[in-house]
């Protein structure tokens, strides 16, 4: 009586992986979700990383698609709305193999957790806030740098070139702009020994940027750092420049994109950004950027990072032989991916190995790479000085 029971298990498991390798087997094609801002002041966003996405899944389908399947793209606007950003994530449960997104932090954060449920593959080209992998999920993976690393820059660049700084700090209260200006402000008051004489936040809406001017006013900071994207950093350095307020203004990758210095106008001029050395002078990405400004224009800042996602996941997903999500994220830690920005390898958090950071200057009304300090000596140097 007990092995018919532990035959009839057998047989059960059986026939349940039989049914689920017929349908891997019967799927006509390989599903990926593209989920970002694809309406709103964030649609130029969007429409670079689907753009890039868009880029990589046709060279993938010339070359015969992958396991011997054609690859879809399937966007879906989040509007760069946590709310929204969890219904794209429902949309997409069961009906497609990976997941290319979410654009925003916030819609980030707000979704993983539902394909970590579902053990699906995510992999984002752009949310920077550490806690999209320092959170641990197995499938969850990003591309693109950090927040830690990028405020960390930024507070060295600006400890280092603006001795005697009155710094405020602002956020737009999202979990992108709030991350990085603390991360900033950690790493400042560290490396300073000074506090910012300011912080202060404000709504994505902008509706409260002229009262929060009225009191940078009152304080009259050097220099102030936003967390935050363009189009609010676009405003809020307007309206400083309209209130004589002529503080450097400091910033991170969410204003590293040609709106803000199309909507700031004239009051982009010196304005700082932290994001990667030029990409389009990589050896590794020259006939991708040849290709995709012959399609869609200028390359935007996360173009080649949503490029670098789709390869990713389709690369893992050839490795493994399979789109189960688990597999692929095993693979995927074990694997090197060639990508436009080179050979690409995971930490077992799920970031990239590298991602440096360097600062960018409006000049001109254009994004001029700044040389970052040399690093200051340390003691053992110093000491090999004076042994001389
Ligand atoms: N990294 C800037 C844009 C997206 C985000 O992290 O919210």
């Amino acid at each position: 009586m007990k092995s018919v029971k532990k035959l009839s298990i057998i047989l059960g498991v059986v026939i349940i992986a039989l049914l689920a390798a017929s349908f891997s087997c019967s799927k006509k094609n390989i599903k990926l979700g593209l989920a970002a801002p694809l309406s709103g002041e964030q649609k130029r966003g969007g429409e670079d990383v689907l753009h890039g996405a868009q880029l990589a899944v046709d060279a993938w389908n010339a070359k015969g698609g992958v396991l011997g399947k054609p690859i879809v793209l399937v966007p879906a606007d989040d509007k760069g709305d946590p709310d929204q950003a969890l219904l794209v994530a429902r949309q997409f449960t069961n009906k497609v193999d990976a997941v290319i997104g979410h654009y925003n932090s916030n819609c980030t954060l707000a979704a993983e957790p539902l394909y970590d449920k579902k053990k699906m593959l995510m992999i984002t080209p752009s949310s920077t806030n550490p806690d999209v992998t320092d959170r641990g999920y197995l499938t969850v993976f990003r591309v693109c740098g950090r927040d830690d690393q990028q405020g960390k820059s930024a507070a060295k660049y600006v400890a280092d070139n603006f001795p005697g700084a009155k710094v405020a700090v602002i956020n737009d209260k999202s979990s992108y702009g709030q991350d990085l200006a603390n991360e900033f402000l950690k790493n400042y008051e560290f490396l300073t020994k000074k506090q910012s004489v300011y912080y202060g936040t404000i709504e994505r809406t902008g509706v409260d940027i002229p009262s929060t001017v009225r009191k940078l006013k009152e304080t009259q900071p050097t220099v102030v750092y936003f967390g935050g994207l363009w189009p609010q950093g676009a405003s809020l350095v307007k309206q400083m420049r309209q209130a004589g307020l002529m503080a450097t203004f400091v910033s991170g990758d969410g204003c590293y994109d040609p709106e803000f210095i199309k909507q700031a106008g004239d009051a982009a001029e010196g304005c700082l950004v932290t994001f990667i050395p030029d990409q389009k002078t990589l050896p590794t990405a020259q006939a991708v950027v040849k290709e995709y400004e012959k399609k869609y224009g200028d390359l935007g800042p996360y173009s080649l990072y949503a490029y670098t996602a789709v390869t990713v996941a389709l690369q893992g997903i050839k490795a493994a032989g399979t789109t189960n999500g688990v597999d692929v994220a095993h693979t995927l830690h074990k694997i090197e991916v060639d990508t436009p920005f080179g050979k690409m390898k995971f930490d077992a958090k799920g970031d990239p190995q590298q991602s440096p950071y360097v600062m960018w200057k409006v000049e001109a009304g254009k994004f001029v790479e700044v040389p970052m300090t040399p690093p200051a000596p340390t003691e053992k140097t110093e000491e090999a000085k004076d042994a001389k």
